[in-house]
Formats: structure tokens, C-alpha cells, sequence
């Protein structure tokens, strides 16, 4: 069989179905997303270039739309007006991100609070010396902390002295300035012990004013230390003697004082191998 021209076959017999305008409507049923507020269909799907047809806040958002004055919206600048507790990315302001409960930071309203970073109340997670004293703390032991370092001053640094005897008298080798100049490498040696354990060296120190002393510690020089010594102080009218020790070994002989105040102090020594010689007084 041959058809003329672009004709079907069915309109040519005359057989195109028709509808039967008795049978009962069928209702469609539309998906949420796809109704607008009074349950009919949209015209066109919610999406990112039709932003207006979202009728919910949930496709609104999907969609990428700021959900508002009851509709979605492409922009949340402006006013926000249901800035709140459940909207906080609509707060576009500090103060109504902040009256709603948000979070400000990344200039945005956050609802879970910042990771907290090097600041006045955070000092610990300060990880450099400036960063530490611009948050006011204070840079400690590699760590910044609230507390002040507790600065000791050693008070023999800057104090003038003497000394009974120099080796071999001759002040020059191993002067009494030796043995408070902060350097564990040079010392004061005294003379020979002609007169072994009866014979006493002293030294004085004099701090320029009177002075709190909690401890003093002296690092004798190798073998050079002596078999007993004591700590006096003037005070004003004699030398009062404040401790009196043995000693039975090189090393550093740390004293406790408990703050004992005086300008004037003498170390008095006796007995000893040949010598005795002090490499670091301190006094703080
Ligand atoms: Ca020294």
C-alpha cells in the first residue's frame, strides 16, 4: 500500500481515538516540591535559575535559595528577616547573629562556636614569643603562660670583693673577681695551706646595699674546696656568723638562707688539698 504525502495511515481511516467526555478525571499526583502554597502544580521545577517555584524551605535550600518572607529568595543580604536560632544563616549582621545565639566569625553567623585560638584566654595555645606577649602573656620555658617568669637576680654579679690570699700571691692568675663573673671557666684561687686545716681563707663580698638572700651557692674549683667553712654577715657592728658547714667533696655547695637581708657577707674557709678556690659564687 502506498500513503500520499506525510499522512499516517490512522488518519486516513479515520481512526484517531478521541476522549470520552464521560469518564471520571483522574486527580495527578504532584510531589511537594512541585506545588505551589495551594496544593496546585507549579509551572516549572524548583532549581537554582527558578528559585521562585520552590514552595518549601527544605527544596528552597536544595536548591541553593534563602528561604524568607515565606518564599525563597536567591540572596540572603539585605534584611533577614527570620534571622533566629534555626535561621542563623540568614543573620547578616553580628549584633542579630549574636542576639539569636550564633557565633560571628568568617563573617558569617555560625552556630557552633570558634575553635579557640592564641588570645587573652588562650594562652596556651600561643605558639610564639611575640603572638604570646600580644595576647598579654608572658614567654616562659617555650610556652606562654599568665604567670610572670620569676626573674632571680644573682646579686654577686655586681658585687665588689676580696679575698684573704691570691695563688702564689699573685692576684693576677686567678683574682677574687673570678669567682662572680657568671663564667664557670675562670676561678679565685687562694695561697698555699702552709698551715693546713688551721689555716682560714676568707672571702668578702660587698652587694653595694643590703640585700634579701634566699640561697647561695658556690662551686668550689676541682679539689680546691675546703674541709669546713661559714657564712657571716655585718651587721653594722660585728660579723655574725649564719651557717657553718662541712664540706667533703668538690662540686657546688647550694646554701638555703630563707631571705636573709645583709650588704656585707664573708665566706671564712679552713682546711683543704694545697688550695682552696671558688670557680661561681652566687648569691640570690
Ligand atoms: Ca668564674
Amino acid at each position: 500500500m502506498q500513503f500520499l504525502g506525510s499522512m499516517f495511515p490512522q488518519e486516513m481511516f479515520g481512526m484517531i481515538p478521541q476522549p470520552d467526555s464521560n469518564a471520571p478525571a483522574v486527580r495527578e499526583i504532584i510531589p511537594e516540591q512541585f506545588q505551589d502554597n495551594s496544593g496546585n502544580p507549579t509551572d516549572t521545577q524548583c532549581s537554582a535559575t527558578n528559585l521562585q517555584q520552590c514552595v518549601s524551605e527544605t527544596t528552597c535550600g536544595s536548591a541553593g535559595g534563602f528561604w524568607y518572607n515565606n518564599q525563597c529568595n536567591a540572596s540572603q543580604q539585605g534584611t533577614d528577616p527570620v534571622c533566629d536560632s534555626a535561621h542563623l544563616n540568614l543573620c547578616v549582621a553580628e549584633t542579630t547573629c549574636l542576639n539569636s545565639g550564633g557565633y560571628w566569625y568568617n563573617n558569617q553567623c555560625n552556630s557552633t562556636a570558634p575553635a579557640p585560638v592564641c588570645d587573652a584566654t588562650h594562652l596556651n595555645l600561643c605558639l610564639t614569643e611575640i603572638s604570646c606577649a600580644n595576647a598579654g602573656g608572658y614567654w616562659n620555658n617555650n610556652s606562654c603562660s599568665a604567670t610572670p617568669p620569676v626573674v632571680v637576680t644573682n646579686y654577686a654579679l655586681t658585687a665588689s670583693a676580696s679575698a684573704s690570699s691570691y695563688y702564689r700571691d699573685y692576684q693576677s692568675a686567678y683574682p677574687v673577681t673570678n669567682l662572680k663573673d657568671g663564667n664557670d671557666s675562670s676561678r679565685w684561687i687562694s695561697n698555699f695551706l702552709y698551715n693546713g686545716f688551721y689555716q682560714e681563707e676568707w672571702v668578702q663580698l660587698d652587694l653595694g646595699q643590703s640585700r634579701s638572700i634566699s640561697e647561695i651557692s658556690i662551686s668550689w674549683s676541682d679539689a680546691y674546696f675546703p674541709q669546713n667553712y661559714s657564712l657571716w654577715i655585718w651587721n653594722g657592728y660585728t660579723w655574725i656568723m649564719i651557717k657553718d658547714l662541712l664540706q667533703s667533696s668538690g662540686g657546688t655547695s647550694q646554701i638555703s638562707l630563707n631571705g636573709i637581708q645583709g650588704r656585707y657577707w664573708m665566706l671564712r674557709m679552713r682546711g683543704g688539698y694545697r688550695y682552696v678556690g671558688i670557680t661561681e659564687l652566687q648569691m640570690r
